[in-house]
């Protein structure tokens, strides 16, 4: 947990997710049960998370588009490979970046992430704007969960075993932040393949 590692940058890193957005709007993703997910999902890099009544993948095509998704700010691999290092996770070079977006309301239900074949590099998340509660629990879903507040500019390095801990966000409060206005923008950096 690097807490502010990214406070000077987080208007800068707000700015370039911003254009990512405007080549990649955001979307409101389907999961394979049918359910539209209330957080809002865009990616860059060399491939992108999607969710549809299909399942979960990663894709180097945006499906509303057709065309690859942006290439990854030079800032946003600047960041992500400096909080890698400083964890211990030297020479990090990820595939995506999931780009999440919530307003009020908008949660994350406890889930793992295991769509990576790489299992064991870090998934680096880097918060932006409102904050919001991280929950933390263990391997199991019935393992007691932890509540953590996340601010923006807050990093967190998640590697080794810590990757298979089961984790959701709790629904966002409502509020205003001079970054993000009614949002809270989540970063997401992954090594895939
Ligand atoms: C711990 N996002 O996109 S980031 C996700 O704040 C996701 O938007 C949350 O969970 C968010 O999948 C939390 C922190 C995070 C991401 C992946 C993890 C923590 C993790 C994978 C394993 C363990
Ligand atoms: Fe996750």
């Amino acid at each position: 947990m690097l807490r502010a590692f990214a406070f000077a940058s987080a208007a800068e890193l707000v700015d370039q997710a911003a254009r990512v957005a405007q080549a990649a709007p955001f979307r409101y993703l389907v999961t394979p049960g049918g359910f539209t997910m209330s957080v809002a999902m865009t990616n860059c890099g060399r491939v992108g998370w999607l969710s549809d009544r299909t399942g979960y993948r990663y894709d180097p095509l945006d499906p509303d588009s057709g065309t690859a998704w942006p290439v990854m700010p030079a800032l946003f691999l600047d960041l992500a490979g400096r909080a890698a290092a400083e964890a211990g996770f030297p020479n990090y070079d990820p595939d995506a970046c999931l780009i999440n977006r919530y307003t009020a309301g908008a949660k994350l239900g406890l889930h793992q992430d295991s769509d990576e074949k790489d299992a064991w590099s870090p998934i680096v998340s880097v918060s932006l704007g409102l904050p919001a509660v991280f929950l933390w629990g263990g391997k199991r879903r019935g393992d007691p969960v932890r509540r953590l507040r996340l601010e923006s500019g807050d990093v967190v390095v998640w590697g080794g075993p810590a990757r298979f801990v089961y984790h959701g966000v709790a629904p966002l409060k409502d509020g205003q932040h001079a970054l993000t206005g009614a949002a809270r923008i989540n970063l997401t950096f992954r090594k895939v393949f």
